[in-house]
């Protein structure tokens, strides 16, 4: 699914503005027709989650379906044109009508979703927008959710969270990024895929796979801005879809220190004539491991950074451009070179910002702590679905150097995982990642399941998260990170695979002080990553840390949370804690 642009073929309008907002507690809005247009005096903001945003008429916490109204004029340049209307991302479920008429449905969120809407459109007019969003999740869903009695079905009662989750962040709902309509010549370049590799160290290899919607037979022109020289061989045209090879001569390959971007522009032809054209950003470069090591163009690399969330006051999730340029020079001046999109596909506005800043992205598809007592055939299709959608949506992105296909499977400690169940489920999850797209795949994973998490096996990165010192050996940093040392050596010892600290941290409450190894405080989260990292440099084996997390953020309430997670380095409003001048520092040093 091609992000929208606009060009000589192609235009689009955005609808991010206030939209007319009903909560349907009831689920009634479908019975009472509701889809043809309601009243109401609520307006909501798009993009933004509905939690913060109407915390005052009780939707901090609020799990359910609600309704989106909006009426736009469509512009009469969108006459004779293809007419598609895009959803960035709405959190989880969503059902869209257009003047009426149902449209169709999206059941993942985090990922953008569009449907041509051409036949029930007429440029130079009016028309009415409605989106039904709904935030619960089940055993079958990705992420998995969970129902509140469950916790007293399984005597974990203290584990109870509100609103109930799986996983520690607020489920925030709402259509989250931008809704656009566009338009596309009635002929259209469908998708673009660029994989690339280097040569010799100077030559950049393209390889390109296309897919039109076409009438009549149809060519294709590939163009190269920017390139000395460029040829492009091999074009093979069959039905709709095209692939070619481009090779590129002293090749500026797209690296952290240059993150050079090449202008590449695909033109599709009829009877010698450009129906359509698409442009993109692409980087050439190549990711490789090898041994106990990772390679960025034949350059070893150290990952430095950070797991994040897409979270802010207010908005919630929603896109909010001035955030992705803070957190990102927050980055850099903390000498940073990589971060996770820890727990689910982030926006694509930040994906081309890391392209264009050159930071190394660990790319997370949303399947964050499978309960495999509920997981079933639905939920493995549905996992397969997200990854289906994310490689689709972000294997062009050069910034992207590894796939995490779930974090932290079996959080619960579930021994049937041990008996070929976790086995079978992660063997056929990664095939099929690895059926789609050749970069490293990993699953960061957690005490719980230990150094025997059968998914070690179908990883190319080892990845742990720990927190000894923590919720194990609370204020006793140097037992901890004793502890740590042989455990990773285990692992080590038993796969033999590159491996990388996923996730370490301490909530800290700045302002909080002491001479001496007190939890909470600011000196020791300092101290308790400083002696995280100095282990780290210790051992050949890594190939990266990212500490937990970047800046504080919502989740859901529990005895064990003072409103926000506090493992940020940052606050939620971004003001530096102590930790984060010690790991500037360390991260400084050249390694
Ligand atoms: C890990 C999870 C992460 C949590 C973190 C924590 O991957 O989502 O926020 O622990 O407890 O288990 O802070």
């Amino acid at each position: 699914m091609l992000y929208p642009i606009r060009n000589k073929f192609r235009s689009f309008i955005e609808l991010n503005d206030f939209w007319k907002f009903k909560i349907d507690q009831n689920k009634i809005g479908e019975n009472e027709k509701w889809f043809n247009g309601f009243d109401s005096d609520i307006e909501i903001a798009v993009p933004g989650s509905w939690n913060e945003q109407l915390e005052e008429l009780g939707l901090l916490h609020y799990i359910g379906s609600a309704w989106y109204y909006k009426k736009v004029f469509l512009p009469v340049e969108f006459i004779d044109k293809r007419i598609v209307i895009r959803v960035g991302s709405a959190d989880y479920n969503s059902k869209l009508w257009i003047n009426g008429k149902f449209i169709g449905e999206n059941n993942q969120g985090f990922l953008p979703f569009e449907f041509d809407i051409t036949e029930q459109v007429t440029p130079g007019q009016e028309c009415s927008v409605i989106i039904l969003v709904n935030n619960e999740l089940s055993d079958e869903t990705i992420p998995q959710g969970i129902q509140a009695e469950h916790y007293l079905q399984e005597y974990r009662l203290r584990d109870e969270t509100y609103p109930a989750a799986r996983f520690d962040y607020s489920p925030f709902g709402g259509i989250n990024r931008p809704v656009i309509i566009y338009t596309t010549s009635k002929e259209f370049i469908k998708s673009i895929r660029v994989d690339t590799k280097i040569f010799d160290g100077s030559e950049g290899i393209a390889n390109v796979s296309i897919i039109a919607d076409t009438k009549e037979n149809f060519d294709i022109e590939i163009d190269l801005a920017d390139a000395k020289f460029s040829s492009v061989k091999n074009i093979d045209i069959k039905n709709n879809s095209a692939a070619a090879e481009m090779t590129i001569d002293n090749c500026r390959y797209w690296s952290q220190e240059d993150p050079f971007l090449y202008q590449f522009t695909v033109k599709l032809k009829e009877n010698n004539i450009v129906v359509d054209e698409y442009s993109l950003s692409i980087g050439i470069r190549e990711i490789k491991i090898t041994g106990d090591k990772i390679f960025l163009n034949n350059k070893e690399i150290y990952l430095k950074g950070f797991g994040k969330h897409e979270d802010f006051a207010v908005i919630g999730k929603g896109l909010f451009l001035p955030l992705i340029v803070k957190d990102f020079e927050m980055m850099k001046w903390i000498n940073a070179n990589s971060f996770r999109t820890s727990h689910y596909p982030y926006s694509e506005e930040i994906m081309s910002y890391a392209d264009r800043k050159g930071f190394l992205v660990i790319d997370e598809i949303p399947a964050v702590s499978l309960d495999f007592r509920y997981v079933n055939g639905k939920t493995s299709e549905n996992h397969k679905e997200a990854i289906r959608r994310l490689v689709e949506r972000d294997g062009n992105h050069p910034s992207v150097i590894m796939w995490a296909a779930g974090n932290e499977p079996n959080l619960v400690g579930e021994p049937s995982y041990y008996d070929g169940r976790g086995k079978k489920y992660w063997s056929e999850i990664t095939n099929y990642l690895r059926s789609l797209d050749d970069r490293p795949i990993t699953v960061p994973n957690c005490t719980r399941a230990g150094v025997d998490d059968p998914v070690f096996e179908f990883c190319d990165v080892i990845s742990i998260n720990r927190y000894y010192g923590w919720y194990e050996y609370p204020g006793q940093i140097d037992y901890a990170i004793k502890v740590l040392s042989d455990e990773m050596n285990v692992i080590y010892e038993k796969y033999k695979k590159p491996m990388m600290m996923t996730e370490f941290g301490v909530d800290t409450v700045a302002g909080l002080h002491s001479t001496s190894d007190q939890m909470f405080t600011e000196e020791y989260q300092a101290k308790y990553l400083e002696e995280y990292i100095k282990l780290f440099r210790s051992k050949d084996y890594m190939i990266g840390e990212h500490v937990w997390n970047f800046a504080d953020f919502r989740t859901p309430q529990h005895f064990r949370r003072v409103v926000l997670n506090l493992k940020g380095v940052f606050s939620r409003d971004r003001a530096p804690k102590l930790a984060a001048f010690k790991l500037k520092e360390l991260w400084g040093i050249k390694s």
